[in-house]
């Protein structure tokens, strides 16, 4: 009903994933997070409309009562493009990754979404062939996605580079250099910087415009709850032996190296994850208002 209101008025609204509920974090925590980051997309002006599907029924914004399911359920589906025809058909719940949501966010006519991480080229990927459908969707799907980067179990460097192959734009929020997720900063630099809403919102103007597509705007976490580069990175390659030690691959591997990553680190990570959804939700909604004003 909000969500409805909000397209009938005009206002500004943010689209929000729901594989990070239940696939990105365990119970009750993913419900906390999924709840506050809506509460910050209102508190900054904008609606929250988090993006799932129930009996195979597209459903932007969800009450609380959906979100609750959404963070308990065991058996619903990780759906990404592929899966959507699917899970249509067979009329199930679907929890939407950054390719699916991006999807139905564009078919609700939604310019702007917030999320923690996208998925990415994976580190060894010239042996597994396994690239995020999450990168060529930025190729095909006209929306502003605000992410803190994308995670360092990735191959980051890999990961621009398709970026730049497909022809999207990466700004950096008052940044020079791609943010990894649960660090600030890389010794990868990025081309275009943005300091404020107004200017992200006027690049995405002229991006739209052009009848370009995705764009990535890459928001690093807040410097409090950054994690030290050496401890992530120890408890990644120890999550990475882990998934290899379980033939782990395919769909099944994002969320396998996520829950291990929040095992070794005693739920650093996942704090540090809290931290920077919201700080995307945030400016996600900043840059959603300032889409209404320009
Ligand atoms: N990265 C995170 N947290 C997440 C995901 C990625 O830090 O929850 C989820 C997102 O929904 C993303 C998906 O779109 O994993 C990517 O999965 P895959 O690598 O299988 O495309
Ligand atoms: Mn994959």
């Amino acid at each position: 009903m909000e969500v409805k209101a909000a397209f009938e008025k005009n206002l500004p609204i943010v689209a929000l994933e729901s594989t990070i509920i239940s696939h990105g974090m365990p119970y009750p925590q993913n419900l906390e997070v999924a709840n506050e980051v809506e509460e910050m997309v209102r508190v900054h002006g904008a609606t929250p409309a988090t993006i799932a599907i129930l009996n195979g029924q597209f459903h932007v914004g969800l009450s609380g009562d959906e979100l609750e399911m959404f963070a308990q359920a065991k058996d619903v589906m990780k759906c990404s493009r592929r899966d959507l025809p699917f899970v249509v058909a067979k009329k199930m719940n679907g929890a939407t990754t950054v390719a699916a949501t991006m999807i139905i966010a564009e078919m609700a006519g939604i310019k702007v979404f917030a999320t923690g991480g996208i998925g990415g080229v994976h580190r060894d990927a010239e042996n597994t062939f396994d690239v995020s459908a999450d990168l060529k969707e930025f190729s095909q799907t006209q929306l502003a996605v605000v992410s803190a980067g994308a995670k360092a179990i990735l191959d980051l460097p890999k990961t621009l580079e398709y970026l730049e192959t497909f022809g999207v734009p990466v700004i950096g929020y008052q940044t020079d250099v791609f943010p990894a997720f649960y660090t600030r900063s890389t010794e990868l630099k990025l081309t275009i910087r943005l300091d404020n809403a107004s200017e992200i919102a006027s690049f995405i103007q002229a991006n739209n415009q052009l009848g370009h597509k995705g764009i990535l705007i890459a928001n690093p976490i807040p410097l409090e709850f950054e994690l030290s580069k050496n401890s992530i990175e120890n408890a990644i390659q120890e999550a990475l032996k882990e998934a290899k030690k379980n033939a782990i691959i395919g769909k099944d591997l994002t969320p396998f190296l996520l829950k291990k990553l929040n095992e070794v680190t005693k739920g650093e990570s996942q704090k540090a994850n809290k931290a920077l959804v919201l700080n995307n939700a945030r400016l996600a909604a900043e840059i959603a208002v300032a889409l209404t004003k320009n």
